[in-house]
Order: structure tokens, then C-alpha cells, then sequence
């Protein structure tokens, strides 16, 4: 990766931004261009918070690979992956304590964006936090680990854009390209809830608040059955 070359970055930031504000993807699927712009270094502040009791952190694969986005999480359940699969614990396996509670401003934003999408009364009970640095992705997948799809997904992207990608239904489902970018929120559910979607890539500049990483945190009601935290 070359260094950014500021001129470029400072133009960017001079253009008007011509995109609509709020873009129905398609039934369900709502993305609410720079929602979370007015409060974003405290969104960043909160991540902070959340990271420095359960560090970021990149999972084993079911499969035997590692994942080349950091994870971590906050709320009453986590995501986990390991070499047993899948879950949602109760526990952080590197600190066998319980995971962060969700920090209230981030909770708020998630409430405030699903009731815009037209979800009312959403209670995130698991939050996904995810670092992406030069060369991590996120491979084609659907979020099926939750066992809820009444509850709609709000995904909240800050720092360098992320290339996104977002198919349908199955698998093999046309896929459509777009950016999500710094303050972009994705409002995720009803009839999409169980669309395949990933990361393609990052997007050519650093971000002021973030330099070179993007941060994607994804809001979700779980009612799995909660495991204790499997081994590492
Ligand atoms: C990301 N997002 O944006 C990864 N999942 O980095 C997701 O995997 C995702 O944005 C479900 C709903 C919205 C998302
Ligand atoms: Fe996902």
C-alpha cells in the first residue's frame, strides 16, 4: 500500500457528498448515509472503551484458518469463532470474564437507526465489533448464528471505507458493489435478514479519526442458546 497522498484526501473531503441520505437497498434493507457522522468520536471513544477490557482480537476459523478482521465484542452475548464453530457466549474466552456491556451512546445510535428503518422497539442484546486493516476481508456469509430474524441487524461503519459486498438469498445470488463509509449505518432485516453479504475490501484513502483501519460494529438480538466460551 502506498502512503495516501493527502491532496487527494483533502479534495475528497471538499466535494459535496451527492449521495441520498437514506437508500432502501431493496425490502428490509435500509442504508442511512452518514447517520452516525454527528457524534462520531464518540462513537470511536466508546469502541475504545469496549476494546481496552476485551481486546481486538483475530479468531480461529471452523475451518483452521484465522480470520483477517479483529474482532471483539460488548453486550450480554459475544460472537465467537473457533476450531468448534460458530456461537454466542456468555464469557470472553481470553479473559473468561464476562463481556463489556454495550456503552450507551452506541446503544442509543443502534435504537435511534433501526426505529428510522422502520424497526421499532429493537433490544440489542450482542454487539460485534470488527477491525479491518490493510488486506483483511470478510468472505460472502449470512449472519444465521442469532436464531431471531424478527430483529433487524444495524451495522455502524466508522474510519476507512469498506467495500461491500451484497447478494441475496443464496449463495449464488447477483452481488451488488458499494461503499459503506465513515458514519454510514446499515439497517438490516425482515425479508434481507438472511442475505449473504461481505467484505471485498478497503476503500484508497485513511480516514482522519482512523488513519488506515475501518471499524464496522454490528448491533444484533440473539436468542441462542448461550455457550459458557469454547477453548481458543
Ligand atoms: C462489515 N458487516 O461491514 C461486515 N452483517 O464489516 C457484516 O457482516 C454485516 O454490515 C450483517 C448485517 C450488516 C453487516
Ligand atoms: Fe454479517
Amino acid at each position: 500500500m502506498t502512503s495516501p497522498d493527502p491532496t487527494a484526501r483533502q479534495m475528497d473531503l471538499l466535494l459535496p457528498d451527492t449521495r441520498p441520505m437514506r437508500e432502501e437497498l431493496e425490502a428490509g434493507a435500509m442504508l442511512l448515509r452518514a447517520f452516525a457522522k454527528p457524534c462520531d468520536a464518540e462513537y470511536l471513544q466508546a469502541l475504545e472503551h469496549v476494546a481496552r477490557q476485551a481486546p481486538f482480537r483475530h479468531m480461529h476459523t471452523p475451518g483452521g484458518g484465522t480470520m483477517s478482521a479483529a474482532m471483539t465484542s460488548c453486550g450480554t452475548l459475544g460472537w465467537v469463532s473457533s476450531l468448534q464453530g460458530y456461537t454466542y457466549t456468555t464469557l470472553d474466552p481470553a479473559s473468561q470474564q464476562a463481556w463489556p456491556t454495550i456503552p450507551p451512546s452506541l446503544l442509543s445510535l443502534a435504537q435511534a437507526a433501526a426505529q428510522t428503518a422502520g424497526y421499532a422497539h429493537f433490544i440489542p442484546n450482542a454487539c460485534l465489533l470488527n477491525r479491518y486493516q490493510n488486506g483483511s476481508h470478510m468472505g460472502l456469509h449470512q449472519d444465521r448464528d442469532e436464531h431471531d430474524t424478527t430483529q433487524p441487524i444495524v451495522s455502524l461503519s466508522l474510519g476507512r471505507s469498506g467495500i461491500f459486498l451484497w447478494g441475496g438469498p443464496d449463495r449464488r445470488s447477483k452481488v451488488r458493489t458499494l461503499m459503506l463509509e465513515h458514519g454510514d449505518v446499515l439497517v438490516w432485516g425482515g425479508p434481507a435478514r438472511l442475505h449473504y453479504h461481505g467484505i471485498k475490501g478497503l476503500g484508497p484513502h485513511a480516514h482522519p479519526l482512523t488513519g488506515w483501519t475501518r471499524f464496522n460494529i454490528t448491533f444484533r438480538h440473539v436468542v441462542a442458546p448461550p455457550t459458557p466460551a469454547p477453548q481458543t
